[in-house]
């Protein structure tokens, strides 16, 4: 299985209550404008990169339904309907259903616990889940019972504490290279792996997403950038500055698939 190579990914519009959208601190509303302009650039940036792009409608009930990710999980052998741990976006993974229902032969469904997209980082070898304030044991076991039979190995580790996703902090570059902090990387989360450090001071744009051959990268955060061109990857810097009010990132803004 390659992690970072896909043919398809799906995205939502921002809907205009995205300006209501959760955040952990409060550092300003987002311009629903500016940030629908910040979603075209991400979309044009994975059709450059090979996608076709599946376009769902805003869904303006759900302020945080922009973030696809965390409603569902896409693998090669199937789709997983997860249940995200926040209560005001649980709804969201019913709304993906229908989607997934449309695009997999087979799609299952967590029924216990809670998990979000956020937390689970797929890479070439292992889904590697971090608990959270999103993510509970329940939610990890019933994505177990689901994986494992497909072939995949799941390792649950621990996120940060008041980081809110296990990928806020990290990245795929490759099938066996992640970008992730130093507080991540110290957790001996990533052992087997190779890790490239975001620099200190940079922590924000460690949440990356490699599709086909290259990287979106949010623009602003140049020492990392460069580090990454150095070690040989090819990034597309994006505007990321709307959503991270909202404490969203690169990998959120999508769900990238091949359908099976
Ligand atoms: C939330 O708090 O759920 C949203 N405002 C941000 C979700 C970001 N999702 C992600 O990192 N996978």
């Amino acid at each position: 299985m390659s992690a970072t190579r896909f043919t398809h990914a799906i995205l939502r519009a921002p809907a205009a209550s995205v300006t209501q959208g959760l955040r952990a601190v409060d550092t300003g509303t987002p311009d629903a404008a500016q940030f629908r302009a910040d979603h075209a650039a991400y979309m044009q940036a994975l059709r450059a990169a090979g996608a076709s792009i599946v376009a769902l409608p805003a869904l303006e009930d759900f302020p945080d339904s922009v973030f696809v990710e965390d409603a569902a999980l896409c693998l090669p052998e199937g789709a997983v309907i997860l249940r995200p741990g926040a209560p005001s976006r649980l709804g969201e993974a019913a709304a993906m259903a229908p989607t997934l229902d449309a695009l997999y032969g087979r799609v299952a469904r967590i029924a216990e616990g809670f998990i979000e997209g956020g937390d689970i980082l797929v890479t070439d070898r292992d889904i590697l889940v971090g608990l959270s304030a999103r993510t509970d044991a329940a939610g990890v076991a019933a994505l177990r019972a689901v994986v494992e039979p497909w072939g995949h190995s799941v390792r649950v580790l621990v996120t940060p504490p008041d980081v809110l996703h296990f990928k806020t902090d990290c990245g795929l570059l490759d099938g066996e290279t992640v970008l992730a902090t130093a507080r991540l990387t110290a957790s001996g989360c990533f052992e087997g792996y190779r890790v490239i450090e975001v620099v200190a001071g940079e922590e924000a744009c460690a949440n990356c997403v490699r599709f086909n051959d290259v990287v979106l990268f949010p623009a602003g955060y140049p020492k990392t950038a460069t580090r990454l061109r150095e070690a040989g990857y090819d990034l597309v810097e994006l505007p990321n500055d709307q959503a991270a009010l909202i404490d969203g990132g690169m990998s959120c803004l999508s769900l990238r698939f091949t359908p099976s």
